[in-house]
C-alpha cells in the first residue's frame, strides 16, 4: 500500500486514508467517550479502481406497482421478483460484478468431469493466499458447512462460535451438535463502539470448556467478519489468544472465512501494529491461527457461485473428500463448473488487493455516514459488507413479535424499490426444543452492498429513501406471520399487515 499517498496524519487522533478518517487504537477510549465514529473532512475525493465496461439496465417502477408487488410477496423481500427491484441490497452474496479477467476466465473453463485444470488453478491459488493444505470445492459456503459438520461433530457435541450464522448453526444442529454463542457482549449492543465486536470472549469459552469438557467441543467456529453482528471484525490479537487457549485444551479452530479480506482490512485500519501490512498478508496470517475453513466464494471472492472447504488434517480431508461425492460432486469440482472455479481463482487474487478493499469498504462507509448524518439509528462501528439499521430504535412503537425489521424492509421497498434483508427475530427462528421464538437483542435491517455494482449516486438515493421512511415512521404498522416454513423460515415466511 502506498502510504505516502494514502495516509496523512492529522492532529494526533486521526489518520486519513484515501477514503475517510479512521480512528486509531490508541485514541479509542477518548473517541468512545466522545462517541465519535469518524470525522468527515476529505482533502480529496476517492473513487473506485476500475471503470465500467458493461451495464445492466433496470426497470423503474411506480409506488402503486411496488405496493402490489410487496403484498404479493407476503411482505418478505426474499419473495420479490428481482426485476421489480431498483437497488438490490438483499445480499452481497453472488451479486458482485466480475472483472474482465474473470469473464475471460469463464471462457477457459475446462469442463472435464474429473481433474479439470481450473480445479488445479483454484487449488494453487487458495493454498497460496490462504495457506491451508487441502481444498475441496463446494457449490457454495453451506455445502462446505455440511461437510465440515458431518466429519467433525458427534451427537451431543457443543460448538462455540462468535455469534450464530443461520446456515452454519443449522448444519451443526443437523449433525447432532449444539451451537453456543461466545462472542463478546459488546457485539449485541448496536451502540458500542468497540473496534472488534467480532472478538471471542475467551472467559466465556473457558467456562464452556470447564462445564462440558474439551472432549465435547470438536472445534471453535470463528467467523471473519461476523455477519449477524453487523459485519464486525475479529482482531488478530483475539485470534492469537484463541489459538493459544484452544491449543492448551486440544480443541481445533475452524474459520468461516466468508468475508476474510474485509476483516483483514479492518485489522489494517484499526489494530495497533498492522497499519503497514497488506490485506493479502493479513488474510494469510488469520488463516495460520486456524485448522481449516469453510468459504463462500460468493462474497469476498467476487463470483456468482462457488465455495470450498479447507483442511489441514489429512484424515479429515480424506473423509470429507469422500463425503463430497455424495452431496456435491467429484472432489475436483464439488458442484461447480470448471469455469466457475476459474472465475473464483481469479476473484480470490482480486479480493485481497488493498485498492479494491479501500473502495469496497469506502463505499459502505460513505452510505453509513450519509445515514448517520440524517439521524438514522445504525449499528456502529459501520461494518464491512453493509449498513445495519436498528429497527427496534427506528420503530420503537412495535413489539418484537410484530417483526419491526421485516416491516422496515418492506417499507423501504415500497418507498423507492430498494430491497433490504431482515436480520432479526424472523432470521433467528425458533428454539427446536421449546418451539419458542428466539428473541435476538439485535433486530436489524441489512442494507448489503454488492461489490463493484452500484455508484455513489445510488448510495445517495438509498440514504434519501431511508430518511423519507424515517420521517413517517410513527404511522408504520406491524406484521403478522401467516406462513412459517420449518427450516430457515426467513427465506419463505409470509406476512400480512396488522
Ligand atoms: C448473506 C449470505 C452466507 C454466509 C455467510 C456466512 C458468514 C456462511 C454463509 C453461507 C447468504 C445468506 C445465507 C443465509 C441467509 C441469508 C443469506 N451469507 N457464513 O446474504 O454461504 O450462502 O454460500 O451458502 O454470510 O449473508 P452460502
Amino acid at each position: 500500500m502506498n502510504f505516502g499517498r494514502a495516509v496523512i496524519w492529522v492532529a494526533d487522533s486521526f489518520y486519513l486514508c484515501r477514503t475517510h478518517f479512521y480512528y486509531l487504537p490508541e485514541c479509542l477510549p477518548e473517541l468512545q467517550a466522545k462517541k465519535i465514529l469518524m470525522v468527515k473532512e476529505h482533502t480529496r475525493s476517492w473513487a473506485e479502481p476500475f471503470k465500467i465496461k458493461m451495464v445492466e439496465l433496470l426497470k423503474m417502477t411506480t409506488p402503486a406497482q411496488r405496493a402490489k408487488a410487496i403484498k404479493e410477496a407476503g411482505y418478505n423481500t426474499f419473495l420479490l421478483r428481482s426485476e421489480d427491484v431498483y437497488i438490490d441490497l438483499l445480499t452481497d452474496s453472488g451479486t458482485s460484478a466480475m472483472s474482465d479477467a474473470q469473464w475471460s476466465g469463464l471462457m477457459r473453463g475446462d469442463e472435464a468431469y474429473a481433474g479439470s485444470k481450473n480445479f488445479y488453478h483454484l487449488d494453487a491459488v487458495a493454498k497460496k493466499y490462504y495457506g491451508f493444505k487441502y481444498i475441496i470445492p463446494t457449490h457454495q459456503g453451506r455445502g462446505a458447512e455440511n461437510l465440515l459438520s458431518q466429519v467433525m461433530i458427534k451427537k451431543g457435541d457443543v460448538i462455540p462460535g462468535n455469534m450464530y450464522f443461520t446456515t452454519t448453526r443449522l448444519h451443526q444442529e443437523l449433525a447432532g451438535g449444539r451451537f453456543v454463542d461466545v462472542i463478546i457482549d459488546e457485539a449485541h449492543d448496536p451502540e458500542s463502539l468497540h473496534p472488534f465486536k467480532g472478538d471471542i470472549d475467551i472467559e466465556k469459552l473457558a467456562s464452556l470448556v470447564k462445564k462440558h469438557g474439551a472432549d465435547k467441543i470438536p472445534y471453535v467456529c470463528v467467523a471473519t467478519t461476523v455477519n449477524m453482528a453487523g459485519g464486525q471484525p475479529v482482531s488478530m490479537s483475539n485470534l492469537m489468544a484463541l489459538r493459544a487457549f484452544t491449543a492448551k485444551h486440544g480443541i481445533k479452530v475452524m474459520l468461516d472465512m466468508t468475508r476474510i479480506a474485509e476483516n483483514a482490512w479492518f485489522i489494517q485500519q484499526r489494530e495497533k501494529g498492522y497499519s503497514r501490512r497488506s490485506v493479502a498478508s493479513l488474510v494469510k496470517e488469520i488463516c495460520s491461527y486456524t485448522d481449516g475453513a469453510t468459504f463462500s466464494g460468493k462474497k469476498d471472492a467476487l463470483v456468482n457461485i462457488g465455495g470450498f472447504l479447507a483442511l489441514n488434517d489429512k484424515d479429515k480431508f480424506e473423509e470429507a473428500s469422500n463425503l463430497v461425492v455424495v452431496y456435491e460432486g467429484l472432489h475436483t469440482y464439488g458442484g461447480l463448473a470448471g469455469r466457475d472455479m476459474e472465475a473464483m481463482a481469479i476473484g480470490i487474487v482480486e479480493s485481497v488487493q488493498d485498492d479494491h478493499m479501500d473502495a469496497r469498504i469506502g463505499q459502505v462507509l460513505y452510505l453509513g455516514s450519509e445515514l448517520a448524518e440524517r439521524g438514522i439509528p445504525i449499528v456502529r462501528p459501520i461494518g464491512g459488507h453493509g449498513i445495519f439499521v436498528d429497527a427496534k430504535k427506528f420503530l420503537p412503537h412495535l413489539k418484537q413479535t410484530e417483526f419491526p425489521a421485516q416491516v422496515l424492509a418492506a417499507e423501504l421497498y415500497e418507498d423507492a424499490g430498494i430491497r433490504a434483508m431482515e436480520r432479526g427475530i424472523v432470521s433467528a427462528g425458533r428454539n427446536a426444543k421449546t418451539g419458542d421464538h428466539y428473541y435476538p437483542k439485535l433486530e436489524l435491517v441489512r442494507l448489503t452492498i454488492p461489490r463493484r455494482v452500484y455508484t455513489q449516486a445510488h448510495m445517495d438515493v438509498i440514504a434519501e429513501s431511508v430518511e423519507r421512511v424515517h420521517e413517517r415512521r410513527e404511522k408504520i404498522r406491524g406484521l403478522e406471520m401467516v406462513y412459517e416454513p420449518r427450516y430457515l423460515r426467513f427465506f419463505q415466511a409470509r406476512f400480512k399487515k396488522k
